[in-house]
């Protein structure tokens, strides 16, 4: 009996175990006609990176009952992330957002027991299932390089006092100009003054500076602060200087005087009625006098009548008044109109009177002495009763 009990223990305990090696698992799969299983794919990037996302597609097969999975099954090995669940049927994605946790051999774990069959049992009781590793890369480096700035120019190199330069503040970046306030308050003149003005050409600045003032010579040029420029990084631009210009001539040449006639005389400044009195128009111009052309008709006698005749004396013009006729007394002037002369910048000349002379006689007194034309004298010589000549 003895032998017969020990025979009967014998098979029972071998066919627990032939039961037991049958219900074992093999993977994450368990090959048995009954219960629920939970498989987990690759992850959908092997190499995210800082800041990426990720998902895996869970699938449940067998006698699918219930799936009660949350995200409090889903274990992240190594790592961070905001996790998420979507899905219907028997397919479920995990999505994990913002992984953070640089570094390789990450994956991810599912708990046992997030699905239930039909009969009662639990997906993959005995063990978790986890997913491939897959690596956590640094995320992109941040942009630490400047915005970099250069100036060209200056365009012309070589001007006049009071003319015009410009340059231009060329900015450029590894990854792109975020912010640019130059302004003219950043624009230091080294050696001259003269007039800023700022115009925007994309990430170019053309810098206009008018009326050009300084010392005759090289070596002026301009100078741009730091900080001009930003990226988006918050990466300030450089200081720089610009290539020199030189300012060549004192004055820039153009005539912007006109001429000035100035009537010299009388002479002489009292006469007798009939007598001659002379004026001299005398012209002049900071550059020269292009053209004279003062004739009779420009000449107003003031206060008296005579005959006029005009000389020419290089830019002097000799006026004659013979047979002057008007009432005793003084005042007597001539005036000339305006424009009677120009410089080669087309400028025309002022208008003028004279100093006055006076008739002091009606008419000229009769020489006690025979009027007898000395030697030497023409034939029709009247004596001068101011000097006896
Ligand atoms: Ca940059
Ligand atoms: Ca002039």
């Amino acid at each position: 009996m003895k032998k017969i009990n020990l025979m009967k223990k014998v098979i029972s305990i071998l066919c627990v175990l032939t039961i037991t090696i049958m219900t074992l698992p093999v993977g994450n799969y368990v090959s048995a006609l009954t219960g629920v299983y939970l498989g987990i794919s690759a992850p959908s990037n092997y190499n995210p990176k800082s800041g990426d996302t990720i998902n895996f597609t869970l699938t449940y097969t067998g006698d699918v009952g219930n799936i009660w999975l949350g995200t409090g099954s889903v274990v992240l090995n190594g790592f961070t992330a905001n996790k998420s669940i979507s899905g219907s049927g028997n397919s479920r994605t995990v999505t994990l957002s913002n992984l953070q946790g640089v570094g390789s051999g990450k994956s991810v774990s599912i708990t046992g027991g997030t699905a239930i069959s039909s009969s009662g049992e639990l997906s993959n009781s005995a063990n978790s299932v986890v997913s491939g590793t897959f690596t956590i890369n640094p995320a992109t480096p941040a942009d630490t390089t400047k915005p970099v700035l250069v100036i060209t120019g200056p365009n012309p190199n070589s001007i006049y006092l009071g003319q015009t330069v410009t340059y231009v503040a060329k900015y450029t970046d590894n990854v792109g100009i975020a912010n640019n306030w130059l302004g003219s308050g950043s624009i230091i003149l080294n050696g001259f003054t003269a007039n800023k003005s700022i115009a925007v050409s994309g990430n170019d600045r053309i810098i206009t500076l008018t009326n050009i003032q300084g010392s005759i010579g090289g070596s002026k040029s301009i100078s741009i602060t730091g900080g001009t420029a930003m990226d988006a990084a918050g990466n300030l631009a450089n200081a720089a200087n610009s290539s020199p210009f030189t300012i060549v001539q004192n004055v820039v040449v153009t005539d912007s005087i006109p001429p000035v006639l100035v009537i010299t005389g009388p002479n002489p400044n009292s006469i007798y009625a009939g007598q001659t009195v002379t004026y001299t128009a005398v012209y002049t111009d900071d550059i020269g006098i292009a053209n004279i052309w003062l004739n009779s008709g420009s000449i107003i006698l003031n206060g008296f009548t005579a005959n006029i005749r005009i000389a020419v004396s290089g830019n002097n013009r000799i006026i004659t008044l013979t047979n002057v006729q008007g009432s005793i007394g003084g005042s007597k002037t001539i005036s000339i109109t305006g424009g009677t002369a120009i410089d080669a910048a087309g400028n025309l000349c002022n208008a003028a009177t004279s100093l006055p002379f006076q008739i002091v006689q009606n008419t000229t007194p009769v020489d006690p002495k025979p009027q007898v034309p000395p030697v030497n004298r023409p034939a029709d010589w009247i004596e001068n009763p101011n000097t006896g000549n």
